[in-house]
């Protein structure tokens, strides 16, 4: 098959999950890549072709961001039919999906589309009334639609008025590249890892690790960046944990600190999967996690990581200070974190999945 994959290149995990399909795809098809830079996972040299989106600049559109799905639609038409692609894949519905379904229409039908629902871009972003029409429109005319979790396509089912079925496709992770690395230190290792956004509640994971650090020696590494980071240093630096916290801003190897922990925290307020928590259980890593979600489909209470209530900091430290004291206990979590991570996150059944999912879209009349 030929495959176009439009996607966002920041650090967000709907980029992260559509350059990881994209490598792995591009062993058995001929496969494009799309966005207006360089995605982060993508590394110098690909076995796939990199189509950057060329923003015109101009003054008229200064504040005017509708011209990306513009410039994406043209890139798209231009991929279709230079390289007679079969498939135009969407991660992320706005504008990727509409700006998919517009190609789709200026190139006569040339294509099929399949569009991936990460989560913020259905509950958060695609339900805000600037968006909504054209994001359920989108949806509903998509030749095919999945969502990373059975949550998110319960919610958006609810959410929007769309007649026909989502398939629910999960994220995955390579394990080779995201395994166990040596622990053997005194200190213990706890990390997160995002965008720093309200939602991720990374002020509830400074409140716990006030109260772990007091009863056991112990470090917190902050991976990524964003709006909430300034906030979170100075209270960092206000609860006098200066000395214990370390930001290591972006990591372009970022297995090679989680590979390392001892514990990985996720206590968002929403997640609709949760990549972050699925790279670490691949490390072994148990994981601190919100009852919320996809991350109650990923993480198993009491097996592989613990679930506490949104904002129940008290927990949270309690749990941590469970794993991080009983060495038996974090290498068992490990453990089945893994095992897990091997049966039902495996990059080659993920693939399979897709590639079975185009097939079907392209031999079948769709849009229902
Ligand atoms: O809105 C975001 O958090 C960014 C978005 C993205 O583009 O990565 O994250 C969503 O997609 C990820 C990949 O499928 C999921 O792992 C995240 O859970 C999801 N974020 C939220 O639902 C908040």
């Amino acid at each position: 098959m030929r495959i176009g994959i439009a996607c966002f290149p920041t650090y967000g995990g709907s980029g992260i999950v559509a350059t990881e399909l994209a490598h792995l795809l591009s062993k058995k098809h001929e496969l494009h890549l799309i966005s207006y830079d360089r995605p982060v996972r993508l590394g110098e040299e690909t076995e796939f072709t990199f189509h950057k989106v060329e923003l015109l600049s101009y003054p008229l559109f200064d504040r005017v961001p509708c011209c990306y799905s513009l410039a994406l639609i043209s890139k798209l038409c231009d991929v279709i039919t230079s390289h007679n692609l079969d498939i135009v894949h969407a991660h992320y519905a706005v504008p990727n999906a509409t700006s998919a379904y517009l190609a789709k229409k200026i190139c006569n039908d040339a294509v099929k589309t399949v569009t991936t629902l990460h989560g913020t871009d259905s509950y958060l972003v695609g339900s805000h009334p600037s968006y909504k029409a054209v994001t359920q429109f989108s949806m509903q005319n998509s030749d095919a639609l999945t969502a990373v979790s059975e949550y998110l396509r319960t919610r958006t089912l609810q959410d929007f008025s769309i007649t026909r079925d989502i398939e629910v496709i999960p994220n995955f992770v390579d394990p080779q590249r995201f395994r166990r690395l040596d622990r053997n230190r005194e200190e213990k290792i706890l990390c997160h890892s995002s965008n720093f956004r309200p939602i991720k509640r990374i002020p509830d994971i400074i409140h716990a690790f006030n109260i772990i650090s007091k009863e056991t020696n112990s470090r917190l590494l902050f991976i990524g960046d964003g709006p909430e980071r300034p906030k979170v240093e100075k209270m960092v630096a206000d609860l006098g944990l200066s000395a214990r916290v370390d930001f290591l801003g972006y990591v372009q190897d970022v297995e090679e600190v989680v590979g390392m922990s001892d514990l990985f925290f996720l206590p968002s307020e929403d997640e609709s999967f949760g990549l972050a928590a699925l790279e670490a259980m691949s490390c072994e890593v148990p994981v601190i996690a919100t009852k919320v979600g996809g991350l109650k489909e990923i993480v198993s209470h009491g097996i592989d990581g613990y679930l506490a209530e949104v904002g129940d900091v008290k927990a949270i430290a309690q749990f941590a200070l469970e794993i991080v004291t009983d060495s038996s206990r974090q290498r068992e979590f490990g453990r089945n974190a893994r095992q897990k991570v091997l049966k039902k996150y495996a990059p080659d059944k993920i693939r399979a999945r897709y590639e079975k999912l185009y097939e079907k879209t392209l031999y079948t009349s769709t849009v229902q």
